[in-house]
């Protein structure tokens, strides 16, 4: 039995009364979480009309429905792709029926078991190297700008491994000034607002994404051009010789550089957060973060983790779960609706936009128990499969789910094998919503080695 605090881990006050108009676009400029209305963890579906019909779909077969038996009549939202084709083109993460079917075919095999466990070295290499920068600390530490740096190392380097002209910097800078300048009008869209009402300026970043784009097309014309390099192939490897099973056809050099720079998008932040609100939750649970010490320290001895490790860190494991349904990356899925439907008994019309708050799903009252409070335990069962969805689920499942998990287990064990991490008074970071479940004023603790 793990010892857990009594109190919960921070969370979002969610709606307890109509906002109208003009509150719903203030509520959406501070933290779009916050429209989220409080009987959303209650109901199997909240519906409403702010200028387009809106419902927000909580019931388990319904999210069945959606996302896997109907989900040709349930693409992603227009305002998504409006959003990311300007970083991303038509990649995988945004494309439609056969232009995306045939995109995932051929990645597919890039994200296979064996190939994920083959960069397991990676992401040791990674959690080597957070452990000497947090060993040389002095103070507190914002450990979400830590581990946005470990797995923005792992990230480019299974993307463009060795090439040593590889801009990180460059890149990494053109991508969170994009999301900076996008993110927050999202949901003002999504719900159909108003164009009169005030939101975050819709400025694409031109001159960064270029920078950004031309990086990435120089790098592949350096590898393309390059002999065969030594070592497991990356995901640029495997995507230059990736081929639809079905018709043989190959990436152009825009799709590839596209789905590359998706995989950076997609894949760096999403488990940096995954890994920074884990510390914040080791923190709040002292006990819990003891035992999950022990553990990495009867499977680790003094080395880092590595991919063979899994199976020792079960405890590890449930952690990243439970982090994952109290504080989901991805807390916020959007559809626009393409037929007449019915979901949970009420009449879905075409163009209507069908939301799916998995921060609300992950606490509602009917499939959890004790919904607010932390608990890796839960896991010790498997949940509802369309009850817990952290990467989706059906057809558009994250291609890079077990990547994330077994990147997240391998540089969460290997830092509490060597550090105590504990909360500083008064630093309580709040969950905020852009474009990411972020933790707002950053994730910061002291940190101290273990000896
Ligand atoms: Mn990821 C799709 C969450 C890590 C690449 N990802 C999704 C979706 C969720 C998601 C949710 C489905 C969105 C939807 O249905 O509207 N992803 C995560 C989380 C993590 C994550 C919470 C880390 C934790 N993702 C990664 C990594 C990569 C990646 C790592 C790549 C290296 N994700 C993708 C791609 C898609 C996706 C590509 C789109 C897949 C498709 O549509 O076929």
């Amino acid at each position: 039995m793990l010892d857990l605090p009594q109190a919960d881990p921070a969370k979002v006050p969610l709606a307890t009364v109509p906002l109208g108009l003009w509150g719903t676009a203030m509520t959406a400029r501070r933290n779009v979480l916050e429209l989220i209305p409080a009987i959303a963890t209650r109901q199997p579906m909240v519906s409403g009309k702010t200028g387009v019909r809106w419902h927000m779909v909580m019931d388990p077969t319904a999210l069945r429905r959606i996302l896997k038996e109907k989900v040709d009549d349930y693409p992603k939202s227009v305002t998504t792709k409006l959003i990311l084709n300007p970083a991303i083109g038509d990649s995988l993460f945004v494309a439609e029926g056969a232009h995306w079917r045939w995109q995932r075919r051929a990645a597919a095999p890039a994200f296979a078991q064996r190939h994920v466990e083959a960069l397991g070295p990676v992401m040791t290499a990674a959690a080597e190297a957070s452990c000497r920068r947090l060993s040389e600390a002095r103070g507190p530490v914002d450990l979400f700008q830590e581990t946005v740096a470990a797995t923005f190392e792992v990230i480019s380097d299974v993307t463009f491994s060795g090439d040593g002209m590889f801009d990180r910097d460059a890149v990494h800078g053109s991508i969170d000034a994009y999301i900076a300048q996008t993110a927050k009008l999202s949901l003002m869209d999504v719900l159909g607002l108003p164009a009169w009402l005030p939101r975050p300026g819709r400025l694409f970043s031109g001159p960064g994404l270029k920078k950004m784009k031309g990086i990435a097309d120089q790098a592949i014309a350096r590898r393309a051009a390059a002999a065969a390099k030594d070592g497991p192939p990356d995901l640029l490897d495997l995507l230059l010789v990736a081929q639809d099973p079905e018709t043989g056809r190959t990436m152009t050099r825009d799709e590839l550089r596209d789905n590359l720079l998706t995989f950076i998008v997609a894949g760096h932040e999403t488990t940096a957060l995954t890994l920074a609100w884990a510390l914040y939750l080791m923190a709040f649970a002292p006990a819990v973060q003891q035992a999950a010490a022990d553990e990495a320290r009867a499977a680790l001895g003094d080395r880092a983790a590595t991919a063979a490790d899994l199976g020792a860190l079960p405890l590890t494991m449930r952690i990243v779960n439970e982090t994952l349904r109290l504080y989901p990356p991805a807390a916020f899925l959007s559809r626009t609706a393409q037929v007449a439907d019915t979901l949970c008994g009420r009449e879905i019309r075409p163009g209507d936009t069908v939301m799916m708050p998995v921060y609300a799903l992950h606490r509602h009252h009917q499939l959890w128990d004790r919904p607010d409070a932390f608990d890796p335990d839960r896991f010790l069962t498997a949940p509802d499969r369309y009850a817990f969805l952290p990467f989706g689920a059906g057809p558009r499942i994250c291609i890079g789910a077990s990547f994330a998990l077994q990147e997240a287990v391998i540089i969460l064990a290997t830092l509490l094998a060597r550090f105590r991490f504990q909360r500083v008074p008064g630093k309580e970071p709040q969950p905020r919503m852009i474009l990411t479940l972020r933790p707002e004023g950053g994730v910061w603790l002291t940190v101290t080695p273990r000896d």
